[in-house]
């Protein structure tokens, strides 16, 4: 697999011109294009990673680089092919999360966002663990041990974008629904939040409502965010918008559902008054996009001030 100057620069986390100069220099090899573009093979780029001590995450990944760095190139077209699921599935039943953690930093060097990470990566591969357990080939065992691993990637990710500072943020009360124990969803928009910059209080699983009540008024909060992956009527998810608003006294703050048992909130009635700053997202991209737009007024008073 050759690579441009570039995406070797990416991959070896430095600039262009450093790159030319070690093909200059002759430390990298490299050929050239018709049109005179260097192109640099993948396995020359990790040998010189490798002796020069440069920090490339692709080494992390032994023979498997190649069939990770294409996989991220088609991720970038929104395309998670079979290969890579069954390369992700390996690696997460050997207890190689860092290995996802390696192809999850090299896919956002390249730019891919964590929401698209999240959708197309980790979201279609769990969709295709519940699809091989329901078909039985996949044992609770193994469900199990892919969901574990799968946790430690995201708390991982979210010590990354965690803040540094002490700067006042807006706040977002964050959990899955009562008796919903998937968490993944709820793990993967604290991560999307706090990297645009929110205070996420996370509590978890299974909260009762009285308690997503309870923190919203403790924290003021500005967004209340519910997971909830096992199907629930309208009427179910209608009774809980309603009690949240009552126990609240209803102080303006919004209500984001997200999770496929939640979808029946697509067939709400617009009109209906418990439903107003009430939104369903079915994907983290969706999400993202309307934080980054809705609530972007919400950081602004924080920046400024701050
Ligand atoms: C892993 C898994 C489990 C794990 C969960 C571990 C964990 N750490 O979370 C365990 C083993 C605990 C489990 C248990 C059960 N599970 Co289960 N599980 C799954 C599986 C395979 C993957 C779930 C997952 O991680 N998905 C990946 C995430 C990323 O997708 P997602 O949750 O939809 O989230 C995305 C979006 O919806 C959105 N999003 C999610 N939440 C939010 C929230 C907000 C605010 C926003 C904005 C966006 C958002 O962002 C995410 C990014 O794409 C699914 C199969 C499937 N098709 O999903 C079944 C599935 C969800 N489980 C199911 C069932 C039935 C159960 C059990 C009842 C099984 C049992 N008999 O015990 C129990 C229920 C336990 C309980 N009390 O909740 C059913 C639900 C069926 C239904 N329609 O009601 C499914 C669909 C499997 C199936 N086809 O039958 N499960």
């Amino acid at each position: 697999m050759k690579l441009s100057s570039r995406q070797a620069a990416v991959l070896l986390h430095t600039h262009e011109s450093s790159v030319k100069r070690w093909c200059n220099a002759g430390a990298l090899p490299c050929s050239f294009t018709n049109g005179g573009h260097r192109r640099i093979q993948l396995d020359d780029l990790l040998l010189f990673a490798d002796s020069q001590e440069v920090d490339c995450e692709l080494l992390r990944l032994g023979g498997d680089a190649e069939m990770a760095l294409k996989s991220v190139f088609r991720l970038r077209r929104g395309v998670l092919s079979n290969d890579v699921v069954t390369l992700l599935k390996d690696w997460l039943l050997e207890s190689q999360s860092r290995k996802v953690l390696a192809l999850i930093i090299v896919a956002r060097s390249f730019g891919i966002s964590l929401s698209v990470i999240f959708d197309k990566m980790i979201g279609d591969l769990m969709r295709h663990i519940g699809e091989s357990w329901a078909a039985g080939s996949f044992g609770i065992g193994e469900e199990h041990r892919v969901s574990e691993c799968i946790l430690d990637v995201l708390y991982h990710l979210q010590s990354e974008v965690e803040p540094s500072d002490d700067r006042m943020r807006p706040t977002a009360i964050l959990g899955t629904g009562p008796d919903d124990d998937h968490v993944t969803g709820a793990l993967m928009v604290r991560t999307l939040l706090t990297e645009i910059g929110w205070n996420v209080v996370f509590l978890g699983r299974k909260v009762p409502v009285e308690d997503f009540v309870l923190f919203q008024q403790k924290y003021k909060a500005s967004l209340v965010c519910i997971s909830l992956a096992a199907d629930r009527s309208l009427a179910d998810v209608s009774s809980f918008i309603t009690s949240v608003r009552s126990l609240s006294g209803n102080d303006g703050f919004q209500i984001a559902f997200g999770g496929s048992g939640a979808r029946s909130l697509l067939r709400a009635p617009t009109t209906a008054p418990d439903h107003s700053g009430v939104f369903f997202f079915e994907s983290a991209t969706e999400f993202g996009s309307w934080a980054d737009t809705t609530l972007n007024h919400l950081l602004t008073p924080y920046h400024e001030v701050n």
